[in-house]
């Protein structure tokens, strides 16, 4: 049986982009299994397969993880192989305060830009809540970039927030679908390297394409 990953639309799901993009990035093998949002029988659906009646959910053989950051810390300790975290102690502590940080916060943000990954031309205007909660993720990225990403050295160098790919680049991905929806979000070249990068992706790509079909 394996691993099966539920999700919920793609166009919508913020969520459930988290751990799709981190398992396809780390070449973790999964089924997918998608229940579409917001229809009537939408509840009953989600209730019959995850016990938070929510999206993601997790399946591993008979057993169920639920929670974007649950599920992608579970895959980190079921995969070390893949060193889903920083090696570094204090990286990884950083990386875990961004991750944290992203699935607690930002309401705003999350308030009123939902995400809408195929549109590209719903420009919006910022007001103050959202503006905060843009400069600070702003900073986060630049921060990450600038003290942990750049120092990294051999096969932990790389072009994302902490060098490697790790759950933390999973967890700010969708807030790059939204600024690409609702901006354009001036940025400094330090986060826009890593904003285009994240957006080229062909794992993104692969989502956005599921995301047209719906
Ligand atoms: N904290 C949860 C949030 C999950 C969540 O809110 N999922 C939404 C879709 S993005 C959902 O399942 N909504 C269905 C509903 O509310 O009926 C996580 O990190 O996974």
């Amino acid at each position: 049986m394996g691993l099966t990953l539920i999700i919920g639309n793609k166009n919508l799901s913020s969520w459930s982009l988290r751990p799709w993009l981190l398992m396809k990035q780390a070449g973790i093998d999964f089924t997918e299994k998608k229940i579409l949002l917001d229809l009537p029988d939408s509840r009953a659906k989600l209730r019959a397969v995850s016990p938070s009646g929510l999206v993601p959910c997790l399946r591993d053989d008979d057993f169920e993880v639920w929670d974007s950051l649950a599920i992608m810390e579970y895959l980190a300790d079921r995969f070390p192989e893949k060193q889903l975290w920083p090696g570094n102690i204090k990286a990884r502590a950083r990386a875990r305060a961004l991750a944290s940080e992203m699935h607690s916060g930002f309401s705003n943000l999350r308030t009123v830009w939902p995400m809408d990954f195929i549109r590209e031309d719903k420009a919006m205007h910022i007001g103050p809540g959202l503006d905060r909660d843009i400069k600070r993720i702003l900073a986060l990225w630049e921060e990450a970039r600038r003290d942990f990403g750049e120092q990294m050295q051999g096969d932990e160098a790389g072009p994302f927030l902490f060098g490697r790919f790790s759950i933390t680049d999973a967890m700010f991905a969708p807030v790059v679908s939204r600024f690409k929806t609702y901006g354009p979000v001036a940025m400094s070249g330090r986060a826009q390297g890593w904003f285009d990068m994240i957006w080229s992706l062909p794992a993104m790509e692969e989502w956005a394409e599921g995301a047209r079909a719906e």
